[in-house]
């Protein structure tokens, strides 16, 4: 489906809308501004950037009231949705989709961007210490970045129908059992009975203790793609590593994946060929100290790098 040493279609979201916490927007700048740009070409990659990036702040809409709990509905949906249409055109181009937030709630507008040219074959390996699966019944703070999941699962208790937020996502656009999950450690009691209910596999730091992550990778590979013939997205939240890794984030919790952990998963995905599209999310530049930043920039940076290869031989 892609070959490699091609085209990144690269596609930068700043958007805080998924989330109470302003900052995360200035993930995508301070990336480029740290030089992913150079790096990604300098790696051999031609880069087709998505236009109109300034659209993700502008576009948030005057009135935008709480639907039931969820904070931002309509402002999220929207961007979401151009996330999407931005995505879809580099996967249809045959280009490897990047796409930098930005908060996770944009992971509704990546996997429909990358599902609507994969569709059913598409895996998904979702690395994070959070589930973000919680659907409008189940999440307690009504922040959309703890939901795209259940979105394009298709497994909320009511499917969102045509102009009303999030009624454009095509619900099971994503299978439950081509999603598999690496780093989870803060997983809410609702998101355990959504996890149980629908059979997801989910590998959290506790495998990743017992198994080690060369293990815990191969397991979850062959879980979603067990022929390492299907096409892979990967949704990285950098809040999946260590806080002592990257500090500047949001939702930060203890007790997470090493800065070698965190790049093995990236290595060992880039190693199948099968990566088709990568998001990088939930960097925040506003929140801690300048080095605090400068770290947690470099290590989205080097976590991009690694997903397009840099390390192997
Ligand atoms: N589960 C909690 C909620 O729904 C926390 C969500 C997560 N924060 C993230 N996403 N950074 O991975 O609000
Ligand atoms: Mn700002
Ligand atoms: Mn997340
Ligand atoms: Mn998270």
């Amino acid at each position: 489906f892609l070959k490699s040493g091609s085209t990144v279609g690269l596609t930068c979201v700043p958007f805080s809308g998924g989330q109470p916490k302003g900052g995360v927007d200035d993930g995508p700048i301070e990336m480029i501004r740290f030089g992913i740009l150079d790096q990604i070409e300098g790696m051999g990659y031609a880069i087709e950037l998505s236009p109109g990036m300034d659209k993700y702040r502008t576009m948030r809409p005057a009135s935008d009231p709480p639907l039931g709990r969820l904070k931002n509905p309509m402002y999220v949906s929207m961007a979401a949705q151009r996330v999407a249409e931005q995505v879809r055109e580099h996967c249809a181009a045959g280009r490897m989709a990047v796409t930098l937030g930005g908060d996770h709630s944009i992971a509704m507008g990546t996997l429909v961007g990358s599902s609507d040219v994969y569709g059913d074959d598409l895996c998904v390996v979702w690395v994070d210490a959070h589930a973000d699966i919680n659907t409008p019944e189940t999440t307690d703070s009504g922040n959309l970045h703890g939901c795209p999941l259940a979105y394009v699962l298709g497994i909320c208790a009511e499917t969102p129908q045509g102009d009303a937020p999030f009624g454009w996502i095509k619900p099971g656009c994503v299978r439950k059992d081509r999603l598999v999950y690496i780093g989870l450690r803060d997983v809410d009691s609702g998101e355990k009975m959504l996890l149980r209910k629908h059979n997801i596999k989910a590998f959290s730091m506790h495998d990743v203790d017992k198994h080690g992550i060369g293990r815990v990778v191969e397991m979850a590979l062959d879980h979603v793609n067990p022929d390492r013939s299907l096409p892979v997205h990967m949704s990285f939240d950098v809040d999946a590593l260590d806080p002592s890794v990257a500090p500047a984030t949001g939702t930060p919790v203890r007790g997470g994946l090493t800065f070698r952990e965190g790049h093995y998963i990236c290595e060992a995905v880039a190693e199948t060929g099968c990566l088709v599209a990568v998001d990088l999310v939930e960097v925040n530049p506003a929140l801690g100290d300048p080095e605090s930043l400068r770290q947690t920039v470099a290590v989205g940076c080097s976590l991009v790098r690694c997903s397009l290869g840099e390390s192997l031989l």
